[in-house]
């Protein structure tokens, strides 16, 4: 019955928050995850609007339950507090990844445990370098429809399709679930085994086990990027690049949960979301990810 109020009392949606938390749990001092909004969106290719995605999922957030109901846990108890959004929609991308780079560093420096809501895939490049400069032994999962590893893409080495490339220059990365990409970047792909572990849809159709094979090829700490295009678009049909063959709920959920207990996740985000006018499914999915990640985040590490 005491949950019962707190839970009430906590979802005021006039707050701008993620859950609309309280300020008991969404108070910076005290939080130990925090949200970082970077709406950035200048090299998409087909359809846009993914810069609405971080304040698309703070609103559908609102509307979520604190309690989980596969984790029996209320997660929100970590505190979670919210940034303002960067102010950076109109730089170019170099020095986007700069100031990603530099507003990350000071969250990791604070302490906490930062998430960070896209925004194209771009962004995650700058997040990914701040972590690399405090944890030694960093790894990437990347969750993606999309190899990302073209090193130019439409006159640029900070597009979207380049995401990946660029984060495999800054440490081991281990890709899954994706089934598009160009010739150019099979070949890359085929020559830089060693640095990076790819497995795509039919990988994972193949192998049973390829949820193994995950958690072995990562390091000790584990950064995570999701492009939620690695979703079934029948399930995810908000992104910019959708690609048919995804993945499901489910099975991301167990990839997560198990990649949380083999593995020190140190922080991870959830970009390409790219809202539907009057269809929150999307918004509401990509907010409850994110919620449940953190659950086996720190669900059993109190
Ligand atoms: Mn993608």
């Amino acid at each position: 019955m005491e949950d019962k109020v707190i839970t009430l009392l906590s979802q005021n949606p006039a707050k701008k928050n993620f859950i609309g938390l309280d300020e008991e749990y969404s108070n910076f001092k005290k939080a130990k995850v925090v949200i970082m909004e970077v709406p950035y969106e200048r090299t998409t290719t087909y359809k846009k609007g993914t810069k609405e995605g971080p304040q698309a999922i703070i609103d559908a957030s609102l509307n979520m339950e604190l309690f989980d109901d596969e984790l029996n846990q209320e997660t929100y108890r970590i505190g979670i507090h919210t940034t303002n959004g960067l102010a950076i929609n109109d730089v170019a991308p170099e020095e986007m990844i700069e100031k990603v780079r530099l507003s990350t560093a000071e969250q990791l420096k604070a302490g906490k445990f930062p998430v960070i809501l896209g925004g194209e895939h771009s962004i995650s490049a700058g997040a990914v370098k701040a972590f690399r400069e405090v944890y030694e032994n960093l790894s990437v999962l990347q969750l993606d429809a999309h190899y990302d590893l073209r090193d130019e893409f439409r006159g640029s080495r900070y597009n979207h399709g380049c995401a990946a490339r660029r984060i495999s220059e800054i440490c081991p990365l281990v890709q899954v679930g994706m089934r598009s990409l160009s010739k150019e970047e099979k070949e890359f792909l085929n020559s830089n085994t060693a640095r990076i572990k790819s497995i795509n849809v039919y990988d994972i159709l193949d192998r049973p086990l390829w949820k193994d094979e995950v958690s072995r090829a990562l390091t000790d700490n584990v950064y995570v990027t999701i492009d939620m295009d690695v979703f079934d678009p029948s399930l995810m049909p908000a992104v910019g690049t959708p690609e048919p063959g995804g993945i499901g709920w489910y099975e991301i959920l167990e990839l997560l949960h198990s990649v949380a207990k083999e593995r020190k996740v140190v922080g991870f985000d959830v970009v390409e979301l790219c809202p539907i006018k009057d269809q929150p499914a999307s918004d509401f999915f990509a907010a409850k990810l994110i919620y449940r990640f953190l659950g086996y985040i720190f669900g059993n590490k109190k």
